[in-house]
Parts: C-alpha cells; structure tokens; sequence
C-alpha cells in the first residue's frame, strides 16, 4: 500500500540520499513517441536496452512500458530485467519518477513533484504530459512507498544532493519563470528545504548550452562525494559553453557545503560540440505541440549526465575524441566502482542522457 501524506519529508524526518548510497533497484521507461525518437524510436529502444542491461549488472532494474510496447518490449529486454505496464507521455524516469527520501530507520518515501514538460505551455516541450504526472505516484505503488505530493513544480533532474544537507540547482532551471512564477529564491529554497531535508542551496547560473530543459543540473554537475563535484567543461574560450562552465566553476570554488567544506571540483572535458545531422533530424516525425528537430542544432551533450550505480557508474559514450579521457578521469574520481561506458548519442538525440531516464530507489534498511 502507499498512502498520500499531507505533511513534507523534512518535518517527518526524512531526507534525499545521495545517489552515491546504496541502491534496492532504479526504474526507467521505455521510449516510443515518434516526435521525439528518430526512426519510430527503434535506436532509442536499442540504447535504453544497453543502459538497462549495464545497470542490471549492479543493481534490479525494473521498466515502465505503455500497453502497446509491452510485448515488443518483453521481446528486445533480457528477462532478468522487470517489466511492468506503465503509461507515460515520454521516458525520462528521473524527471516524472518520485525521488526518495529515506528516515534514519531505513524506511523510505518518494517525493511526486508536479511536472510540466519543462515549462508548460510557455516553453514546455509537449502537451498533455497527463500521464507523465502520474508516473510517480504509480512507481510508488509498486514500491510500496508513501508518497508525498509536493506543491511546487520540479523534476529529478533539476536537483543534486550530496547526501549531507547540501542540494546543487541552476538558477536558470529552478528560477525559470515556466516553473513556479509566484516563488522567490528564498521561498524555493524553504520548499527544498521541506521536501528534500537539506539545508544548504547552492546556485550554479545556467546549465549547459542549449539544454531544452532550460538548464538541468544533472547535465552540468554533479556530486561524485560529499565535497567532491565533477563540473562539464572546456577550454575553448569561444564556445558558449566556456563562459557558462567557468561560472559554475567560480561558484563552486567559492562555495561552502553544508557541513561547511571547500568543494574540489574537477572538470569533465566536454564532448563535440555535437550536433544533429540532417539524417537524424529527418527520423524524427513532427506534430503540433511538441518540439521540432532540426537538423544543425547543438546537442547539449555532457558526460556530467551518468548513472552512478551499486558498485558502478554507467556514462554515456558521446564522442570518440574525448570518451577515453572521460572514462579515465572518471575511473580516478570514482575508485570503488566499475565504469562502463554505453552508446548515448541516440539519448541525447531526445533531448537528455543517462542520468535522465533512470531513477535510483535507494536501499531500505
Ligand atoms: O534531461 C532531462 N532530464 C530530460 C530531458 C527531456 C527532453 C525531452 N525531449
């Protein structure tokens, strides 16, 4: 069973872990709308099938697929990997997904924040997203977690804690007026204060160049430890990009954590510049009320956007002039895990990576 609450996680003593902490599973979804996936998202299944299969070596992973897919589905997923039916109006688990909250007695409880398609009917990327907005609440059925309906606007991939009290935003994402247009700073930060029990906020600018997310963080930094970030980054002074990663960089070198450290950043070279060829941009079908592809387009690709799993860390492979120095500067940051680098071109082609189509259920005690 899982009961709504009417309080908010901090209050009931519960609190986001890092997604460095033990894992029971993750969760993603399966791909299939044809305006956003080239090619009828035949590729996608392909690259969501990798991503699953790499987590499924550390770690149960369980995908929400809709009715029609199911079976084709259950024919193309290795069988040690759940599925179960599950309607969606796309697959980016970690931004329609509850995120967990854990009490210090083991139990956990999932946050359902309400989303809008990264910004509703002013900038969002499809409409309806009816079914993405019950994602959550049915993930935590089965998971059999009480659930907390959050008040404001968010998505999993606007967020990074680092398991102590310390949570990384973009200003550009969380202040974004197609989010929640009545909030202060100050009152966003109360509320992440309620629903994710930490203490301390720290702001980034914007996030990556060109991210249709309007600046997720998880694409442009994240917590590899408790005062350890990886930052996405380049040295070419005439990329947009470098005036945005040096922003975050000056920012989180003057930072203090909640428990009052420095922050050692390290950077993470960025692949390309990427961007979409004619090909892909013709696979991928165009309605009213969803985005356009066009071919052209910088992709907003970053290696920022891995999965960090039990015993492993599953990264996009974006380009093969830079994915050998980003797996080794990974290996360096990450020595207790395996790192398995997996295809993500055809995932960032939808607009995300790694990161975003995957949620960790953390281990109840
Ligand atoms: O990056 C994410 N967390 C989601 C990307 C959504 C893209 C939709 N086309």
């Amino acid at each position: 069973m899982s009961r709504t609450l009417n309080t908010a996680p901090a209050a009931d003593g519960f609190r986001m872990p890092a997604e460095f902490a033990p894992h029971d599973g993750c969760w993603m979804l399966w791909p299939e709308r044809p305006d956003n996936w080239r090619d009828g998202a035949r590729p996608a299944q392909d690259a969501f099938v990798a991503v699953a299969t790499a987590i499924a070596a550390f770690e149960p992973v369980t995908i929400g697929v809709g009715a029609a897919q199911f079976e084709f589905a259950r024919a193309r997923v290795p069988a040690h990997i759940r599925l179960v039916e599950l309607s969606s109006n796309d697959s980016w688990m970690r931004d329609v997904g509850p995120t967990f909250v854990v009490n210090g007695r083991g139990e956990i409880r999932g946050v359902d924040w309400r989303f809008n398609a990264w910004g509703g009917l002013d900038g969002g990327l499809y409409f309806p997203w009816d079914a993405d907005d019950l994602v959550a609440r049915k993930v935590l059925e089965v998971e059999r977690a009480d659930r907390y309906r959050a008040t404001i606007v968010n998505e999993g991939g606007a967020i990074h804690v680092d398991g102590e009290g310390t949570l990384l935003v973009t200003e550009e994402c969380v202040l974004n007026p197609n989010r929640n247009p009545t909030l202060s700073r100050a009152q966003l930060e109360a509320e992440f204060r309620a629903w994710l029990g930490v203490h301390t906020v720290l702001w980034l600018g914007e996030g990556v160049f060109n991210d249709e997310t309007d600046g997720h963080v998880d694409n442009l930094a994240c917590f590899v430890r408790p005062g350890v970030v990886a930052l996405t980054w380049t040295d070419n002074r005439r990329d947009p990009q470098y005036r945005i990663s040096r922003d975050a960089w000056e920012r989180l070198n003057d930072a203090r954590d909640a428990r009052g450290r420095r922050l050692a950043v390290h950077k993470l070279p960025m692949p390309g510049p990427l961007r979409m060829s004619a090909r892909e941009a013709r696979g991928v079908l165009t309605r009213d009320g969803a985005k356009a592809r066009r071919a052209g387009v910088r992709l907003a690709g970053s290696y920022v956007n891995f999965y960090i799993a039990n015993g492993g860390v599953v990264v996009p492979l974006l380009d093969p002039h830079t994915d050998g120095a980003a797996l080794r500067k990974l290996r360096a940051l990450f020595p207790g895990r395996r790192i398995v680098g997996v295809p993500g071109r055809e995932i960032l082609l939808g607009g995300g990576n790694i990161h975003c189509i995957t949620q960790q259920v953390p281990a109840r005690g």
